[in-house]
This record gives structure tokens, sequence and C-alpha cells, in this order.
């Protein structure tokens, strides 16, 4: 496997797996402020990400590449509502898709059309959920500081986001 693209697939191994630590500690986070809504969702959400970093392992594996398993970063865990969840849920997805951006620049650069293709699961994955996050914060915007806002937002956040 040619090192660039080795060198930013294990890059964006610990991107997946830095996202999946920060949901997890969002999910956390909800759960311990009585949003269950929101805590499932990020449950989820940590849970996918999980399997976005695993599929990256095997595929570089099965290319005959050398994965690293990466430390982490200690998650945000603290938050002052669900506005500034949700933001840092928008911010973390834009993230997650600039790199993926640029993995697949590399890709053509390198003319890896194999890896490029791979990534393709990823791009669209990345478009949906950074769509959703942006939906789920524009409502949670028009809400603002409404606690009542807050409540039907936890309780409706799974239908909301199944049916995106
Ligand atoms: Fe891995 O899909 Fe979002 O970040």
């Amino acid at each position: 496997m040619n090192t660039t693209i080795e060198k930013l697939l294990n890059n964006q191994i610990k991107y997946e797996a830095q996202a999946s630590l920060q949901y997890l500690a969002m999910a956390s986070w909800a759960d311990a402020t009585g949003y269950n809504g929101v805590s499932d969702f990020f449950y989820s959400q940590s849970d996918e990400e999980r399997v976005h970093m695993s599929k990256l392992i095997k595929f570089v594996n099965q290319r005959g590449g050398s994965v690293i398993i990466p430390a982490l970063d200690k998650p945000k865990d603290s938050y002052q509502g669900l506005n500034e969840l949700f933001a840092k849920f928008l911010e973390s997805e834009m993230f997650v898709t600039e790199q993926i951006n640029h993995v697949i620049f590399e890709c053509l650069q390198q003319k890896d059309y194999n890896v490029h293709n791979f990534m393709q699961w990823y791009v669209t994955e990345q478009l949906e959920e950074e769509a959703m996050a942006r939906t789920l914060l524009d409502k949670l915007n028009i809400i603002g500081t409404d606690k009542s806002g807050h409540y039907l937002f936890d309780r409706d956040i799974n239908v909301i986001a199944a049916n995106h």
C-alpha cells in the first residue's frame, strides 16, 4: 500500500475512533442530565463511528498495510446545554468530512482508485450525518433556551433522526 495513503487511512482510523469516544462522552452527559432521547441518539452515533473505524482497520489489513491503533484525546464531557452539545456534534462531523475529502484528494493524486472506491461509502455517510447534525442544530436554534422545547426535542430526536 502506498505509504502516503496508508498514513492518511491510519489518521482516519483515529478520527473515527475519536468521534466514537466523543459521542460516548456526549451520550453519558445527556444520560446524567436527564435527556434520555439525546443519550440514546449519541450512544448509537458512538456505535456507528466505531463501525466506521473497524471497517477502515479491516480494509488496511486486507490491503497488506500496517494499522496503528491510536491513542485518543480525552473527549469533552461537560456541556452547558443541548445547544452547545449539538454545535459540537456538527463541528465534529464537519471536521471528519474535511479529512475524508483530503483522503479522496490524495487518492486521486496517487492514482489509488481502489482506496478511492472504498472511500466513497464514507463520502455518502458523511453527507448524511453532517446534514442530520445541521438539521438538529437548526431546530435547537429555533427552540433557543425554551425548556419545554428542549423537553420535546429530547422526546422526538430519535424519530427526527430516523426519518432524516
Ligand atoms: Fe464516521 O461518520 Fe461521522 O464522523
